[in-house]
């Protein structure tokens, strides 16, 4: 049980590091190369020199109880630094979970969904409408988790993801 959370973070690092191999090789292609895509439109946009992106967490699944987000972050990744992630939730009501969005401070913490050292990030109402947006600024593990049910959400309900952001090469 436990080696398999740690292996799983294990896969992901790899991925993401043989991201940074794979993000190279065709980056010449996407930037330099002789691909425009629709010719100028992104022109002036904050987005212009695709410096980052936005990602929503879970794609069409949002950020619920019971979708696999280890599976969904290793699918989407790499991610890089200054990448923004977008958590979707309902806002609670009387028919539906509430849900939220804590940062973990360490591996062991993600690996149990200890709460303990836990920093909330986004509380439950947060999620709705746009969603609760986070940019991932530093070169450093981030645990997400859903702080809900005291990690129940986390340990159960596979609310919980860990990525690496990686330098964007130009
Ligand atoms: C990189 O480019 C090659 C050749 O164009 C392509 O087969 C491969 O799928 C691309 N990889 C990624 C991650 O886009
Ligand atoms: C890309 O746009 C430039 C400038 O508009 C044009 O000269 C070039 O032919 C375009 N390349 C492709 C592959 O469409
Ligand atoms: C995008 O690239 C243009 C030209 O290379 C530059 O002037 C501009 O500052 C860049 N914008 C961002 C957001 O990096
Ligand atoms: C979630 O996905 C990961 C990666 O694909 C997999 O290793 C793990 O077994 C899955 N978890 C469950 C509970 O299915
Ligand atoms: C609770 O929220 C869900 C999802 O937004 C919505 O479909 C449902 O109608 C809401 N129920 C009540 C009682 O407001
Ligand atoms: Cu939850």
């Amino acid at each position: 049980m436990g080696m398999g959370n740690a292996g799983a973070l294990l896969i992901l690092v790899a991925i993401s590091m043989f991201g940074i191999g794979l993000g190279n090789k065709n980056f010449s292609g996407d930037w330099n190369g002789n691909w425009n895509h629709t010719a100028g439109w992104p022109y002036g946009h904050p987005n212009a020199n695709q410096t980052s992106k936005t990602i929503i967490v879970g794609g069409s699944e949002n950020w619920r109880f019971g979708f696999n987000y280890t599976d969904w972050a290793i699918r989407n990744s790499p991610f890089y630094m200054n990448d923004k992630l977008v958590f979707k939730y309902d806002p609670p009501n009387d028919t539906t979970f509430p849900h939220s969005v804590y940062l973990l401070p360490n591996f062991r913490s993600f690996q149990n969904c200890d709460l303990r050292g836990a920093k909330k990030i986004a509380q439950v109402t947060q999620g709705g409408g746009e969603g609760f947006e986070f940019v991932l600024k530093r070169w450093q593990p981030y645990y997400f988790v859903c702080g809900e049910r005291n990690g129940f959400h986390c340990k159960v309900g596979m609310m919980k993801f860990a990525v690496w952001p990686l330098f964007r090469w130009y």
